[in-house]
């Protein structure tokens, strides 16, 4: 039985990651970290199946991380935990740099200290942040870097000392320069969350309006459940590379707005322009989505586009499993029933658990 350690085992990919190895036959071990409030909503599920396993360590923390790596001796370590937030990086640049930079040396080093380095597979999650001030589209492996913010800076460090380790010392270390990867478990503050929970919320009675940033960033989003398989089939080849994981298809923020309110019920016209630009409700004329400037960034990446033909030819992989219209709807599909959930719980003063049983919630 093989073994896996993920980093980030909470988050978005984590969970999905764990899904995939624990039914590929994996023994899971993931690493979580100490939080006075405890926030393990997408990995509940799991706890507590015989192949999974939980370990404090938090990558500002060599010492954690030796002592797991030690303590799991993984045939595969996937280092998905990362500050993800690139308008957050902003705030904390020097946690940002910590963590998704000097973090990645600290689970290498773990490696190497632990003696694992001939035989642990290591994947890094690099981004596609990466191309930031593009210099080419589409993106591939080829594409120069342009790192835009202080994410996509430390990141670069990553995908460099990861790189650098591989050469240096013969490790089996990759990276995955993955797209924006969306899903019913997106972090609510990623615009397109942001919007499919909004617009629930909105068709539904419970919010009146959305604010938004840069409605004309163009981004390649996939499916993150479709991406995680990616992941592993990068530590399952036969040499160590770095890949580019991406659709090939692009759309604005503008359009995923417009399709997430059609799933939701309602069909928006966008009028004006930049700061003046207003989301309106063709049937009732009611202004729903507006612009603020306080979701501008300093620096804004704008024109992501991945080129994923060599995962395609080298990997096999799929990379339009999931259409774009098929994630929008999925998660508005999801973000509707979460809503209704929480208006019947307010109106009718039920737990989730007696709505069940009473059959009011389907
Ligand atoms: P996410 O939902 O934000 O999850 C991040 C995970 O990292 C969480 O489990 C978080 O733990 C953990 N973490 C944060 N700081 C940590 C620290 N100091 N020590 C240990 N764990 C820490 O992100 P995601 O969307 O799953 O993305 C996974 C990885 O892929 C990240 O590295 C991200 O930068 C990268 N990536 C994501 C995308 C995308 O579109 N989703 C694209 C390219 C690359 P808590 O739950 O305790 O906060
Ligand atoms: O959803 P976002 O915050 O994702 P972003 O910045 O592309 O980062 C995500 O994808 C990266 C891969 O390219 C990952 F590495 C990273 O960890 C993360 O998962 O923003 C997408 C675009 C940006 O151009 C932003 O300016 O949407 C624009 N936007 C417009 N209004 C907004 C908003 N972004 C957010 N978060 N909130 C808004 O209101």
């Amino acid at each position: 039985m093989k073994k896996a350690l993920i980093t980030g085992v909470t988050g978005q990919d984590g969970s999905y990651l764990s899904e995939f190895l624990l039914e590929k036959g994996y023994d899971v071990h993931g690493t979580i970290r100490r939080s006075s409030v405890d926030f393990r909503e997408r990995i509940a599920h799991l706890e507590g199946r015989e192949r999974f396993h939980l370990h404090y360590a938090d990558l500002s923390d060599s010492m954690s991380l030796v002592k797991v790596v030690s303590e799991v001796k993984p045939d595969e370590i996937y280092n998905l935990a990362a500050q993800s937030h690139v308008q957050v990086s902003f705030d904390v640049p020097e946690f940002t740099a910590d963590v998704d930079a000097t973090g990645v040396l600290r689970v290498l080093e773990a490696v190497r200290v632990c003696g694992l380095e001939k035989s642990c597979r290591v994947y890094q999650a690099s981004t596609s942040e990466l191309y930031g001030k593009v210099e080419e589209v589409p993106q591939s492996e080829t594409t120069p870097f342009h790192p835009y913010s202080p994410y996509a800076v430390a990141k670069q460090y990553g995908f460099w000392i990861t790189k650098e380790y591989r050469e240096a010392y013969g490790m089996f270390c990759c990276s995955g320069i993955l797209f924006n990867h969306e899903s019913e478990r997106r972090g609510e503050t990623f615009v397109t969350r942001k919007i499919t929970l909004a617009a629930a919320r909105i068709a539904q009675g419970k919010q009146d309006k959305l604010y938004l940033g840069n409605l004309s960033s163009l981004r390649d989003w996939g499916y993150a459940k479709d991406y995680v398989e990616c992941m592993w089939l990068i530590l399952q080849h036969d040499k160590p590379e770095d890949f580019v994981i991406a659709t090939g298809v692009q759309h604005s923020v503008r359009e995923f707005c417009q399709l997430a309110f059609h799933y939701a019920g309602i069909e928006l016209e966008f009028q004006g322009e930049g700061l003046e630009e207003k989301g309106i409700d063709k049937a009732t004329g009611k202004v729903l989505v507006e612009v603020s400037e306080d979701f501008y960034r300093p620096t804004d990446v704008v024109n992501l586009w991945g080129d994923p033909s060599k995962a395609k030819k080298e990997l096999g992989w799929n990379p339009t499993k999931t259409s774009f219209d098929e994630l929008v709807r999925l998660m508005v599909d999801s973000d509707m029933k979460k809503v209704a959930v929480e208006r019947a719980e307010e109106h009718i003063g039920m737990n989730l658990e007696e709505y069940l049983e009473k059959g009011v919630v389907k």
